[in-house]
């Protein structure tokens, strides 16, 4: 039950602590969706603002226009759901040209200080599987994740039926 892959049934974090969620997470490790966006060099950072909503901003490496690569800035909003740890994510960049949109957010585990696991489905398939998803690894530490915490990630990874799917985000400092 727990690893039949259906959308609904992903466990998401317990008690999601959005203000010990504020700060830089550097990707590590991303699943793309259709139509990858952000190829490397992501870093998000969290806020929360006055009345309590979280916020974020993002840069990443992209290619636009078939061979043009920059430096994406975006912006996020969240939504909140009844689930503390589901939002919607409205985001946007800070060019028309870049993408924008509303997908799920999700926080499957984090333990505020090392490593965080997001998860978004764009497209639930009829079966109630994800038919186009994509999930980003963060880490606190630029350097990647502490060995200790990838046998966490590698599980999440399984319950959210991605396991084989990621790829490395690499930091470059082209951003
Ligand atoms: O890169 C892709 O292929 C799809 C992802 C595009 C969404 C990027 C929007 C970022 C807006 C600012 C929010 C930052 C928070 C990021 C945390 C997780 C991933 C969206």
């Amino acid at each position: 039950r727990q690893h039949d892959c259906q959308v609904s049934n992903i466990q998401v974090m317990q008690n999601f602590d959005r203000s010990r969620y504020t700060g830089r997470w550097y990707a590590v490790a991303k699943k793309d969706p259709v139509g990858l966006f952000l190829l490397d060099n992501v870093v998000a950072q969290f806020s929360v603002d006055e009345s309590g909503k979280m916020t974020a901003t993002a840069h990443g490496r992209v290619i636009i226009l078939n061979n043009w690569e920059m430096c994406a800035n975006m912006f996020g909003t969240f939504e909140d759901t009844p689930d503390p740890a589901k939002f919607k994510m409205r985001y946007w960049g800070a060019a028309s040209y870049l993408q924008s949109g509303n997908d799920d957010h999700w926080v499957i585990d984090t333990d505020y200080d090392n490593y965080a696991i997001h998860y978004s489905c764009r497209e639930v398939d009829l079966d109630g599987t994800c038919l186009d998803g994509y999930s980003f690894i963060f880490s606190r530490h630029p350097t990647g994740l502490r060995p200790e915490d990838q046998k966490i990630v590698t599980n999440k990874k399984k319950e959210m039926c991605f396991l084989g799917k990621y790829r490395r985000v690499g930091h470059t400092g082209f951003c």
